[in-house]
C-alpha cells in the first residue's frame, strides 16, 4: 500500500469514528443528545475531521518496530493506540495551540504523547487486576489478545515512549516550554494524576458514604488532569503567557470533570454497542457515580454547569476560543 492510499484509509476510518449521520448535520443537532447545546456557526464535526486525519497519521507513525525482537511489543502497543477512540486529548492540545496562533506541527508531538498516555491508562484500566474488561473501543482489550503480561508491558512502553516522543520531536519551540510540557505530563500520570485517581477510585469501589467531594477528587485526578495538561500543553507550545495558560487550565479542569460526569451518565443511558465498552459497569462494580449521588437530571445539570464555568474562563479570548468552546459542548453532548 502506498502512502497516499494509506492516508486515505486513515481518513476514512477516522471519519467513521464520528457518527456518520452527524457529519451532514450541523454540530449538536441530534435529537437524542443528552443536552440541548447552543447553536453555533462553527462546524465542530468538520473541525474534528480535519484534525483527526493528521492525528491518526502521526499516531500510526509514532511506533515502528525496527528489529524482529520488538515486533510483538510494538504490535501490542499499536493495536490499542490505533483501535479508534475520539482523540479528544490530542484535538484539545491542537486547538489550544491554535488559539495562540501556534501551528499543528508544534503541538503534534505533545498531542501524540497525550494519546499514548491515555491509551496506556485504558490498557491498564481494563486489566483483570483493575476493571477486568474484555471490550474497549469496540474491540477485544489488549490483554485478551496479547495476554496480561504483554498488555502490562505495552502500557509501560507507551508511557515511556510518550515522554521520548514529545522531547525528541517537538520542533520550533523554546526548549524551556518543551520541558514545562514534559513536567506537566509527568505530574498528570503520578500520584496527583491518573495513578492517584485510580487508587482512590479502587478504594471507593463498593464502599458506602462516598461523598461528592470524594468523587470530585477521583475524577479530577483520574480524568480531568490529563485534559488539563492537553489544553495547557497546547497553549504553552503555542506561546501563551503564564496567565493565559492558567485561564486555559481552569477551562480544561472544568471540561475534564464534565467529561467524567457525561461518562457516568452514558454508562447508564447508552448501549455497549454505542459505547464500544461494557455499559452498566458502574452499577455492576458498585461504584459511586454522579447519577447515583445527584440523579440523572442532577448529573446533567452539573455537567452543563461545569461547561458554563469552563467557557467563562475563556471569555478573554473571544472568538479565538470558538473551537475549544465547541469541544466543551461536544464533551457533554457525545454518544460514546
Ligand atoms: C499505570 C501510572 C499508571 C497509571 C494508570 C489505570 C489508571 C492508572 C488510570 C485509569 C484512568 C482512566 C481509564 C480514566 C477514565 C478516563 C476516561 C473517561 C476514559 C475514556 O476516555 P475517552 O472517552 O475514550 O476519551 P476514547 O476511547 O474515545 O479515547
Amino acid at each position: 500500500m502506498n502512502l497516499t492510499s494509506a492516508l486515505s484509509l486513515l481518513l476514512i476510518s477516522s471519519a467513521a469514528a464520528f457518527a456518520p449521520s452527524q457529519r451532514t448535520q450541523p454540530a449538536f443537532a441530534s435529537k437524542t443528545s443528552l443536552f440541548q447545546s447552543t447553536a453555533t456557526q462553527f462546524d465542530l464535526n468538520e473541525y474534528l475531521l480535519a484534525k483527526k486525519g493528521p492525528i491518526e497519521a502521526a499516531l500510526a507513525a509514532s511506533i515502528v518496530s525496527t528489529e524482529p525482537q520488538t515486533k510483538k511489543i510494538c504490535e501490542s502497543m499499536l493495536y490499542s493506540l490505533m483501535a479508534g477512540g475520539k482523540r479528544i486529548r490530542p484535538v484539545l492540545c491542537l486547538a489550544a495551540c491554535e488559539m495562540f496562533d501556534g501551528s499543528d506541527e508544534k503541538a503534534m508531538p505533545a498531542a501524540v504523547a497525550l494519546e499514548m498516555i491515555h491509551t496506556m491508562s485504558l490498557i491498564h484500566d481494563d486489566l483483570p487486576a483493575m476493571d477486568d474488561d474484555d471490550l474497549r473501543r469496540g474491540k477485544p482489550t489488549n490483554h485478551v489478545l496479547y495476554g496480561e503480561d504483554v498488555a502490562i508491558l505495552a502500557g509501560d512502553a507507551l508511557l515511556s515512549d510518550a515522554f521520548k516522543h514529545v522531547a525528541l520531536h517537538t520542533k520550533g519551540v523554546d526548549p524551556v516550554r518543551v520541558l514545562d510540557v514534559v513536567v506537566r505530563l509527568g505530574v498528570s500520570v503520578g500520584p496527583k494524576g491518573l495513578a492517584g485517581g485510580q487508587v482512590m477510585d479502587l478504594e471507593c469501589e463498593g464502599k458506602q458514604g462516598v461523598s461528592l467531594e470524594d468523587l470530585r477528587w477521583i475524577h479530577t485526578h483520574k480524568t480531568a488532569t490529563l485534559l488539563q495538561v492537553a489544553v495547557a500543553s497546547g497553549a504553552i507550545l503555542g506561546g501563551a503567557t503564564p496567565e493565559e495558560v492558567a485561564a486555559c487550565e481552569v477551562f480544561a479542569l472544568n471540561i475534564g470533570l464534565a467529561f467524567q460526569v457525561a461518562d457516568d451518565i452514558l454508562d447508564v443511558t447508552a448501549s455497549t454497542e454505542d459505547l464500544g465498552k461494557t455499559a452498566g459497569k458502574d452499577e455492576d462494580t458498585d461504584k459511586t457515580t454522579y447519577p447515583k449521588l445527584l440523579g440523572l437530571d442532577g448529573a446533567k445539570a452539573e455537567a452543563q454547569r461545569l461547561v458554563d464555568v469552563a467557557k467563562a474562563a475563556l471569555e478573554p479570548f473571544g472568538e479565538r476560543a470558538v473551537a475549544l468552546n465547541a469541544i466543551a459542548d461536544y464533551i457533554i453532548d457525545r454518544k460514546n
